[in-house]
C-alpha cells in the first residue's frame, strides 16, 4: 500500500528542504518506496481533521492503510523496519543506529532548535542579543563532541543507517547559519549525505512544490 505522506502547501523555508517532511521523504526513497504527498495550509494543520492524525496540528504525518503516524523519528523508525537499507541486520548494530536515531533528535536537535526557533519568537526581546552566545556555544559543544565521535568514519556506525539520516537531517538545519562550517569533520559528513541519489530525489520532490507554488502565483 503506498503511504500518503503530509507536507506544508508553502513552506517557510522557500524549498530548502529544512521542513521535517523531508527526512521522510529521503528515508521513503533509500527504501525504494512511492508515497504520496497531501499539501497543508497553516490554517488546515489546525483543522479537526489534521488534528485527529496529528495532535499537535504539525507536518509531517504518515498515513498507510489503518495506520497513522506523526513523529519523524517515529515514522523514519517504521520505514526503516519494515524495507531494507537503513537499519542493519546485526541487532547489536541495529539497536546502535536506533540509538544514534534518538541522539539525533534528543541531544543534537534540542539546542539547534532552539538557536532555531529563537530567532521567532525571541528576537525582539531585550536580552534576545546577550543569550545568544549561550545558545550558540550549547550547539558547538555537542558539534565538537560528535565531530570527535566521527572522525575519519565516513558514517556513524559503519554503513549508512537510519541514524546518519537521523543526524544529517538535523545537521541540515544549522547550514544557514555557518555554524557547520566550523567544524569540517561534520561538513563533510553532511555533504556525504547531501549527495546520496536518495537524497537528491527527495530534496528535488519537496523543491518542485515550491516550484509549482511560485508558477502558480500562490507565493
Ligand atoms: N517533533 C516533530 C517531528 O519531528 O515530526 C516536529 C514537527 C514540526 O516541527 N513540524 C513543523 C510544523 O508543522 C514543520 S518542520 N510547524 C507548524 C506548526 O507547528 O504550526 C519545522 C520547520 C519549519 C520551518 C522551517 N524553515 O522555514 O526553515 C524549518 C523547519
Amino acid at each position: 500500500m503506498t503511504p500518503t505522506i503530509t507536507a506544508f502547501a508553502q513552506s517557510p523555508d522557500r524549498g530548502q528542504g529544512l521542513a521535517r517532511d523531508m527526512r521522510v521523504r529521503w528515508a521513503l526513497e533509500e527504501a525504494g518506496q512511492p508515497y504520496e504527498v497531501r499539501l497543508m495550509s497553516f490554517k488546515a494543520m489546525k483543522e479537526p481533521a489534521h488534528l485527529a492524525l496529528h495532535p499537535f496540528g504539525q507536518i509531517p504525518t504518515y498515513e498507510e492503510g489503518d495506520l497513522a503516524l506523526f513523529e519523524t523519528g517515529a515514522i523514519v523508525f517504521h520505514i526503516a523496519e519494515r524495507h531494507a537499507g537503513l537499519l542493519p541486520a546485526d541487532a547489536n548494530a541495529r539497536a546502535r543506529a536506533i540509538m544514534w536515531m534518538f541522539a539525533a533528535v534528543n541531544t543534537v536537535e534540542l539546542p539547534i532548535l532552539d538557536f532555531a526557533y529563537g530567532k521567532f519568537t525571541e528576537g525582539k526581546k531585550s536580552w534576545y542579543e546577550e543569550r545568544l552566545p549561550l545558545v550558540k556555544d550549547r550547539i558547538r559543544d555537542r558539534l565538537g563532541q560528535l565531530s570527535t565521535r566521527l572522525g575519519n568514519a565516513e558514517w556513524l556506525d559503519g554503513a549508512f543507517s537510519a541514524g546518519d539520516l537521523m543526524m544529517v537531517s538535523v545537521l541540515l538545519r544549522l547550514k544557514p547559519s555557518g555554524m557547520l562550517d566550523e567544524f569540517p569533520v561534520l561538513a563533510a559528513y553532511v555533504a556525504r549525505g547531501e549527495a546520496r541519489p536518495a537524497y537528491l530525489r527527495a530534496f528535488a520532490a519537496q523543491q518542485a512544490v515550491f516550484t509549482a507554488g511560485e508558477a502558480a502565483g500562490t507565493r
